[in-house]
């Protein structure tokens, strides 16, 4: 098992959720992403990810991602779009595959052409299985998924089970950045289904509303808008671990 897979599983086990922060290249540059992994470190979030599904090059995800390591030990993942969202800089890549996509491209193909630039690189790949349901949002749209409906938890559950027998290590529940939260019932019905550690994201931008994924099964709840809506990140990020840790606290009780 690799360095950052071992962090993250044992932060599971010890914190029983966590709570990573988005950062898109397209929207954020190297500077502003910096104080926001300073924030993110100082509030207990767990690790940064950087990607994003439209206008993101290699040389902004070089950007934010060098200007990140400078200041924060936290493990910097990558979220990758495409293969061009790569970058050396890194600690891991979600390696990850859009299994309720229609086009063979974000299932398999774009994954063949980054593998050889992710070994290269030195990078870890943690194996994902990605699913996006509901409105599915910009991460919807550009990899042609077939959303899976709220009214059909059945359907996840379903392919959340597939993913594990595929033997892939993480499940990541999308609901698309900035729209509504995936509803705990879908959370609920994919937890009692797999063991696999489970993330949420998409629309999570209040401690409420984390917890409440985290309730339902979340073991991994990721906000990206917010942190680009500025404010006073360092207080909002603090209030959404506090809110995590809580509910993470809760599921470790035997
Ligand atoms: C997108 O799930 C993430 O992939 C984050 O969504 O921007 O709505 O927090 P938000």
């Amino acid at each position: 098992m690799g360095r950052v897979e071992k962090y993250i599983l044992d932060n599971l086990a010890e914190r029983g959720a966590l709570h990573m922060v988005l950062i898109d290249p397209a929207r954020m540059n190297g500077k502003e992403a910096r104080e926001v992994a300073k924030a993110a470190e100082s509030a207990g979030t767990a690790a940064i990810m950087v990607g994003g599904s439209i206008g993101v090059s290699e040389a902004m995800v070089d950007d934010v991602v060098t200007e990140i390591k400078n200041v924060c030990g936290l493990p910097v993942i990558l979220f990758p779009g495409t293969p061009t969202n790569l970058s050396r800089y890194a600690d891991a890549v979600w390696f990850l595959s859009v299994l309720n996509s229609t086009n063979p491209y974000f299932i398999v193909i774009g994954q063949a052409q980054g593998a050889p630039i992710v070994k290269r690189y030195g990078l870890e790949p943690l194996s994902l299985a990605y699913l996006v349901l509901g409105v599915g949002g910009t991460v919807g749209f550009v990899s042609q998924a077939r959303l899976i409906p709220y009214d059909r938890p059945e359907i996840a559950a379903a392919f959340a089970l597939a993913a594990e027998y595929m033997g892939f290590r993480f499940l990541y529940l999308e609901g698309g950045s900035g729209g509504e939260p995936i509803p705990p019932h879908i959370i609920q019905v994919v937890d009692n289904n797999v063991s696999l550690p489970i993330i949420v994201g998409g629309g999570i931008r209040t401690p409420n509303l984390a917890g409440i994924a985290v309730r339902a099964g979340a073991d991994i709840v990721i906000t990206g808008t917010i942190v680009e809506e500025g404010g006073d990140i360092l207080s909002k990020l603090t209030q959404m671990v506090r809110a995590i840790n809580e509910e993470g606290r809760r599921k470790l009780k035997p």
